[in-house]
């Protein structure tokens, strides 16, 4: 089972497949060049003896900062996807403040319809660690403005932190397991049902 995360560069796609995989060591930083240069999959463990490959891959649109200007890493991307089975795409956005742009729509529609309709796509929000309340509500609060840039509200996604344990303030430590318990349960519920690995 395949699943590549795709998104902006700095997004934090690196950082979730570090939740997702620990011990993968995916390059996650915060350097202005964009850090991840090449794709790369890692075994991602869903519980119930059920795992799954999750795929990093080079950040989009980032005309300055990204490490491949965006149509060459959006020409790149579309030839990873055609080449691997694919059975799930996570598009990846950050929900801090001002960050919900309609380049994000863009890329969620082009790369729905490059994968065609039998591979599911689902969203996962970023960066939500200073949200008020219970972070899912942060997708309820911004539906109008999802729909404005492109995003239905029925699209399946979490709502998540994926700053690493080390770094998140001590009382908010607890919002790192409960994210990769939602990313995961995201996943396990958009995988062809009884082709899960065990
Ligand atoms: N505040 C906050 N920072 C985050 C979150 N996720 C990642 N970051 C930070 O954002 C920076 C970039 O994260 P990466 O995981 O490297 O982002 P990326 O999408 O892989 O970036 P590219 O490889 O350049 O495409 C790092 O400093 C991360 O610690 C988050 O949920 N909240
Ligand atoms: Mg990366």
């Amino acid at each position: 089972m395949n699943v590549v995360i795709i998104g902006q560069s700095g997004v934090g796609k690196s950082s979730l497949v570090n939740m997702l995989c620990p011990g993968g060591n995916a390059y996650a930083s915060n350097d202005a060049t964009g850090c991840t240069a090449v794709e790369r999959e890692y075994t991602c463990y869903l519980g119930k003896q059920q795992s799954c490959q999750v795929h990093d891959t080079i950040g989009l649109e980032e005309e300055r900062w990204g490490f491949l200007p965006d149509m060459r890493a959006q020409k790149r991307l579309k030839k990873y996807l055609k080449a691997i089975e694919l059975n799930l795409l996570v598009y990846c956005m950050s929900g801090m403040r001002g960050s919900l742009k309609r380049s994000h729509g863009r890329n969620y529609k082009k790369f729905k319809s490059v994968v065609g309709n039998n591979v599911p796509v689902v969203v996962v929000v970023t960066g939500l660690e200073n949200f008020e309340g219970p972070l899912e509500n942060w997708w309820l609060r911004n539906e109008r403005e999802l729909q404005n840039i492109g995003i239905p509200k029925t699209v399946g996604h979490a709502c998540i932190t994926a700053l690493p344990k080390a770094v998140l303030e001590s009382e908010k430590r607890v919002l790192y397991d409960k994210s990769c318990e939602d990313v995961k349960t995201l996943i396990r519920n958009n995988l062809p049902s009884g082709k899960v690995q065990r």
